[in-house]
Order: structure tokens, then C-alpha cells, then sequence
């Protein structure tokens, strides 16, 4: 049901781009209603407009804080059209329909950042402003709410192109949009008088969202909090998914731990594919090898600028999002070739050091997994020591396993992943996972290294690895067992370090 604006109520902070719709109005013989800046500013383009003190027969009182909170005001834009005893109390009370509502707020948080004292920031609390954009959002059925500077030219077209008719699914949206600037504000509100607050970072982050396309699943709604511009530019694709999100922290906090040329890939939130090479191509093609069937669909990571060789080869496959700290001009052009693909160019910023997750009916925090294992903590346990090369490959593994779902397992080569068993019930089934990956993808574990998020309760593992070809081993120790672990190990002549920090990720 097109409903036809025939009155309309404008109160904006900013007056910037609101004159082609002022002029627009104006000539679809809308009556303008306005409060007092936003009224000089359209009388001064020549366009009639009734003060809204006019309409209320009262002044703008308060230095302000008071103008549109008045009946006369609300009931023209609460009224439901439908209702006949609504509409008799209009007439009533001579209180025009009011079908269209601009409102720009009062910046409450610009104010704030700008390090104004605290007489100021409260008088930036909008008090009329919220109220008319949750009153016309309400009534979006027979009004039009737009609740933001950022909304005018979407506003413009639809007043050119439809002569001042606007559709129900286009005022649903409106209000949708308005109740996530209401919530936002009062968000802003609330973290100005949250003084007890411990988590700064997070106060800031929630002062921001965006409403997800939906959350793990169609049927979930989500939100994201948080601001991904101040990370990421996005070259390419549509919106991040909830899981994309997901998967992306993974990778960012994986491939955050390499400082040589490095590719991940990663298939719910575990890497399927990882290898450090001189040359980010090299990393590419040996990052996909690892696992060329999981890759498919995944999130790529680079910790280097990639390059036109490095972009063909990737745009081979299909993947989600690829995310990178640069791209060379024409390496963009072959990747944008591509449709339905995210790409990303990533800033570095402070990330928080703690993390959440709610669970029953409360919430856990922690400190997140910031400990990475130096030679300080490779600490030899058998008779057979690891070689230089087998120590390379074993802190190479250590970062992987770190970042891997529990229990696991990895097997890595040459600065490149071999296999892993991820998220097992059993470490051994993790290792039996492992094994009949790296076999099922043609690698021969003659000579890798394995790393274990966890001490082996058991000296199945370390036993059955041996079998594999693993000639060291990484793991934390701390089982009562420990020691049946190193003697399997000295039995089947391969080494052994513990390192005494365990990365359980759950
Ligand atoms: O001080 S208020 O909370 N009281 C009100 O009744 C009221 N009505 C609109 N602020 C109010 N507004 C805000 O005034 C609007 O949200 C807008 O930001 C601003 C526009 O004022 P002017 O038209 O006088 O420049």
C-alpha cells in the first residue's frame, strides 16, 4: 500500500544535502514542518515552512530542550491511519498527519570524543530527536523515518522516482535502520555514565554494530559489534558472514604468529593449508597442497603483498575471502575478475587481550593465547636431540597447533603443513586422522615433526607417530605418564621436547 507524503517534519543537527530534498518537497506540495535552525535554513532557500511553534502554540522553551515534544507533533506521527477513533482524535484536536520524519541527532558522540566537558556532552543527550525517530519507526506502516544524514540521498531518489509514494518494504527498512541508530546512540549513552566499566577496548568496540545477513545458520539472526573499517578495506565482494567473521579472526590470529613470507588457509577456523616460503607465491602453492579438496570455499590469509603471479595462481580455486596487507594494481585486476569473492586489505591495529564468550546464563572471559615458545622453553627429553632443521619445523608446527581446535595434532615438513587431525574426542584419533590425511594427499612423514596441544596421556601416540615416519616431537608434558612417552621415544630413536605450555582451544 503506497502511502503519498503530504506532511512532513525535518529537525536535523546537520544541514548538509538536505536542500535537493528540501527543494524536492517542495515541489510535491509537501507542507514542511521544522524546528528552529532547521526552519531558517529552509526559509532561506526559499521554500515555506511552518514553524513547528506554530503548530504547537508553544515556544521552544528550555534553551531548546523542549520543541517538539508536544502532542501535537507525536499524535500526527503516532496516529494509525486504519484506526477511525485515531483519526477522529486528529480532527479533534487539529493535529495533522505527519507521513514523512528527518531527523539528524544532536552528536552525542562526536561531542565526546572531542574531549568536551561534561556540561556539554549532556547537553548533547537528543531527548525530542530519539523520541520522533522511535515514534515514526513504530509506525512505519503509514510513516517514513529517516534517521540519518547518511540516509538523505537513498530519501532523494525515492522522492524523484515515485513522486513522494513510498512502499511499505521500503519504510520497513527505514525503520529498521532507525532503531539501529536509537539503540546505537543510547548505546554511546550508557558507555559515557558506565565509569565501572574494566574492559575499555570493548566499551568502545560495542559502540558500533552491523546486523549480519544472518548468524551460523539462516534461521539465526546476528550482529556484529565491533568496527571492521578501522581493520579492514574492502576491495571487493559482498558483506562478511557470521562465519566468515569467525573464520577471519582465526586467521588473522594465526598468521600473526609468522614474520616470514606466509599463506594460511583456513576451513572452520582451523588451518587446512600453511606454508613460509621466500616468495609468497611459493608460500601460495605450498599452502594449498597441503589439503587442495579442503581449501575449497576457505579463508586465504598472507602476511605479504601479493603479487599478479601470486593472484592468478590463487584465483584458480574458489575461496570465501582473501586477506592480505596489499595488493600490487594489477594482482587487484585479476582478482576482481572473480565474482563472489571477499578481498581484503588488512590494517594493523591494536586488537583487545581478552575474549569473551557467553555461556548459561552468564558470560566467560580470559586472557587470550599470547604465549608463544622461544628456545627458553625447548627443553630436550630424550636421548636423541632434535637436529636444527627438525627445530625449525617443530616452532613451525608449535604455531600451528596453537591455532588448531582440541584436541589435535600436526604434522609439518620444511615450514609447510602436512597434515592435521583437528577437534578430535581422543589425541590418538587426532593422529590417526593425521596420518591418513597426509598419506590420502601424497606426503610421505618420513622425517616431519609432530607437535600435540596437549601432553600424551599415553604412549600411543608418540608410538604410532614413529611408525608414521616422525622423527621429533613437540608436546607440554605434565601427564603422570610422561615419562612412557620418552621411552617409546629413545625406543624408537626419535627426539622428544617439552615445552610446558599447554594451547588448548576449545
Ligand atoms: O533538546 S532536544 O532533545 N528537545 C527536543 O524537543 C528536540 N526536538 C528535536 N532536541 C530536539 N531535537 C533535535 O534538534 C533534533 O534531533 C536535531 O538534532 C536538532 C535540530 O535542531 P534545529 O532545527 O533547531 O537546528
Amino acid at each position: 500500500n503506497p502511502v503519498q507524503i503530504k506532511n512532513a517534519l525535518i529537525s536535523v543537527y546537520y544541514k548538509d544535502n538536505l536542500e535537493p530534498i528540501i527543494h524536492e518537497l517542495n515541489r510535491l506540495g509537501v507542507t514542511i514542518y521544522s524546528t528552529g535552525g532547521t526552519e531558517t535554513f529552509i526559509r532561506n532557500l526559499g521554500v515555506d515552512v511552518v514553524a513547528v511553534e506554530d503548530l504547537t502554540s508553544y515556544p521552544s522553551i528550555l534553551g531548546g530542550r523542549v520543541k517538539t515534544l508536544h502532542p501535537k507533533i507525536f499524535g500526527g506521527i503516532l496516529a494509525r491511519r486504519s484506526f477511525d477513533s485515531d483519526e477522529q482524535q486528529l480532527a479533534e484536536y487539529q493535529i495533522p498527519e505527519i507521513d514523512l520524519v528527518i531527523v539528524d541527532l544532536y552528536p552525542f558522540e562526536e561531542t565526546v570524543q572531542s574531549g568536551a566537558g561534561q556540561e556539554d556532552v549532556i547537553e548533547k543527550i537528543d531527548i525530542g530527536g530519539i523520541s520522533l525517530i522511535r515514534a515514526a519507526a513504530k509506525n512505519f506502516k503509514d510513516v517514513v523515518i529517516v534517521a540519518s544524514k547518511n540516509d538523505y540521498g537513498v530519501l532523494e531518489d525515492i522522492l524523484k522516482t515515485q513522486d513522494g509514494k513510498t512502499t511499505i518494504d521500503q519504510r520497513k527498512k527505514f525503520a529498521h535502520k532507525a532503531f539501529n541508530i536509537s539503540s546505537n546512540y543510547d548505546t554511546a549513552i550508557f558507555q559515557y555514565f558506565n565509569e565501572e566499566d574494566p574492559l575499555p577496548v570493548f566499551k568502545q568496540s560495542i559502540q558500533t554494530s552491523q546486523t549480519l545477513r544472518y548468524g551460523e545458520n539462516p534461521h539465526q539472526k546476528g550482529t556484529f559489534y565491533g568496527n571492521l573499517d578501522a581493520m579492514f578495506t574492502k576491495l571487493h565482494g559482498k558483506e562478511l558472514s557470521y562465519n566468515n567473521l569467525v573464520d577471519v579472526d582465526a586467521a588473522v590470529a594465526l598468521i600473526d604468529e609468522f614474520t616470514e613470507p606466509t599463506i594460511a588457509i583456513l576451513k572452520h577456523t582451523n588451518a587446512c593449508g600453511i606454508a613460509s616460503r621466500s616468495f609468497i607465491k611459493e608460500a601460495w602453492i605450498d599452502a594449498l597442497a597441503c589439503d587442495p579438496v579442503s581449501a575449497f570455499g576457505g579463508v586465504i590469509i598472507a602476511n605479504d603483498e601479493i603479487d599478479a603471479e601470486t593472484a592468478t595462481e590463487i584465483s584458480k580455486i574458489f575461496y570465501e575471502v582473501l586477506i592480505a596487507p596489499a595488493y600490487t594494481d594489477e594482482a587487484i585486476q585479476i582478482l576482481q575478475s572473480k565474482k563472489n569473492r571477499i578481498i581484503l586489505i588488512r590494517q594493523r591495529v591494536e586488537l583487545p587481550a581478552r575474549q569473551f564468550k557467553t555461556l548459561l546464563n552468564g558470560v566467560i572471559e580470559q586472557d587470550k593465547d599470547n604465549t608463544v615458545e622461544g628456545p627458553a622453553q625447548m627443553n630436550a627429553v630424550t636421548n636423541r636431540k632434535p637436529t636444527e632443521v627438525e627445530l625449525k619445523d617443530l616452532y613451525f608446527a608449535n604455531k600451528v597447533v596453537k591455532h588448531t581446535k582440541s584436541n589435535t595434532i600436526v604434522f609439518a615438513k620444511n615450514n609447510q603443513l602436512m597434515s592435521s587431525g583437528v577437534g578430535q574426542t581422543s589425541r590418538v584419533d587426532s593422529l590417526r586422522q593425521a596420518v591418513l590425511k597426509a598419506h590420502s594427499f601424497g606426503f610421505d612423514l618420513n622425517g616431519a615433526v609432530m607437535a600435540s596441544d596437549a601432553f600424551f596421556p599415553f604412549p600411543d601416540c608418540v608410538e604410532l607417530a614413529a611408525e608414521a615416519g616422525i622423527t621429533a616431537v613437540l608436546q607440554p608434558g605434565g601427564s603422570i605418564k610422561d615419562q612412557d612417552s620418552v621411552d617409546m621415544c629413545n625406543e624408537k630413536n626419535i627426539s622428544m621436547v617439552t615445552t610446558g605450555v599447554r594451547h588448548f582451544k576449545h
